[in-house]
């Protein structure tokens, strides 16, 4: 694991030339683009974000990927859009098609308040109502998917965007109505108050134990190397403690941004989640080439000083991501598994979030599929450390 001389030999190799190779793992007369997944072989899973309709047009690159996260097919307002009425057409298809290809799949996501249908909060029910109907929509998809994933992220973003220190001291950060672009998540915690969160893990535990299912509990979130919202997570998993809530992961979004990233409290955040027995995923891995969300310049194309250093913050993630996927102390949780959010440059959700139309270049192939310089450096296992 620490030197890699066949692949140190490529890499010299590959930057002696063009290096224009499809990457489908297949030689090329110049140089072999290895795929991702056989670089980190020895560590974990990598994953991507996909589509039914991208299997295709992605078909050169998959290869690259032994997980896949449906990106919308298996959220709550697909998988039950009305009452006990569960429908998997979307999501089957996808599940079938990373089965046949050696791919793990990841659960994305039991309990979002982006992704409710309107019949789960639209007549007012009581807090036992609304948790009867999450426990339901938990235990039906459960049950369907069975095996088929290997981790589930039992509930989504149920922590405030920006908790003040005071919130964080006084236990107020959990997300409520009182934030922009949030009422049903408002609702969900108003009605319910932390039980929601935690009914859900209780239940995916039940019925995974009920069954034999091997699946891992996740809770997932953005915004974690913020100090203030890690520790409303840490805080959180403390209640889950004294209050029996099973969970075995917490998944990093990890949507960055140029220059608004910073490496030690990436380090902190995994840091702080192992220490406790947890283990980390990332789960939504993109770099943004903006360096801050409203950046208002739009690029023609990815200028070279920016992707080069989004290919260093690439490298630098994935050091930390490896520090932390072999732990020596036997307590510890570690890294289990990196995914990108989408595959490519030419579809990704940042051209349009949160600036509508802006062009972005947040992953490691271009947009013509061909390695980007990210990419080297997210293979570059001697460059970055253990
Ligand atoms: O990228 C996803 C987009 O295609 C969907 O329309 C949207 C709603 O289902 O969800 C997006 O994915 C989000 C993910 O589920 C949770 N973290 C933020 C992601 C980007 O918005």
């Amino acid at each position: 694991m620490k030197k890699n001389l066949n692949f140190l030999m490529m890499f010299g190799l590959c930057l002696l030339t063009a290096c224009s190779t499809p990457n489908n793992g297949s030689s090329s007369s110049e140089v072999t683009v290895p795929l991702l997944k056989d670089v980190y072989a020895n560590y974990f899973p990598i994953g991507a974000a996909l589509t039914e309709n991208k299997i295709s047009l992605y078909e050169d690159l998959l290869p690259n990927f032994n997980s896949i996260t449906q990106e919308y097919e298996a959220k709550w307002s697909i998988t039950e859009p009305l009452e006990g009425q569960f429908d998997f057409s979307s999501s089957d298809p996808m599940v079938e098609y990373a089965k046949e290809n050696g791919k793990g799949v990841r659960g994305h996501t039991l309990v979002w308040y982006k992704s409710l249908p309107r019949y789960v909060l639209s007549d007012n029910p009581s807090k036992e109502k609304l948790i009867s109907r999450i426990e339901n929509h938990v235990e039906g998809v459960i049950n369907h998917f069975k095996d088929d994933v290997y981790v589930w992220d039992v509930v989504n973003e149920a922590l405030r965007d920006y908790p003040s220190l005071a919130q964080v001291e006084s236990g107020d950060f959990y997300r409520t109505g009182d934030e922009t672009n949030d009422a049903t998540g408002g609702d969900l915690f108003a009605i319910c108050g932390i039980d929601y969160i935690e009914s859900a893990f209780k239940e995916a535990y039940r019925v995974r134990q009920e069954n034999n299912y091997n699946f891992k509990l996740f809770y997932n979130d953005y915004g974690l190397n913020y100090p203030n919202k890690r520790e409303a997570l840490l805080k959180m998993l403390d209640q889950f403690a004294l209050d029996g809530t099973p969970i075995e992961g917490v998944g990093l979004q990890a949507h960055y941004y140029l220059g608004s990233f910073n490496i030690d409290e990436f380090e902190n955040t995994i840091r702080s989640i192992v220490e406790r027995g947890l283990d980390v995923q990332i789960t939504e891995l993109d770099v943004s080439i903006y360096p801050y969300s409203t950046y208002p310049i739009t690029y023609d194309e990815i200028p070279e000083s920016l992707s080069k250093i989004q290919a260093s913050m690439y490298g630098q993630i994935m050091g930390i991501a490896r520090k932390y996927s072999h732990p020596e102390n036997d307590a510890y949780g570690k890294v289990t598994g990196v995914t990108m959010w989408g595959v490519a440059d030419d579809i990704t959700w940042l051209d349009n979030n949160p600036v509508s139309g802006r062009k972005n270049w947040p992953l490691l192939f271009d947009e013509f599929h061909e390695p980007k310089q990210a990419f080297w450096s997210f293979i570059d296992l001697d460059k970055y450390g253990e």
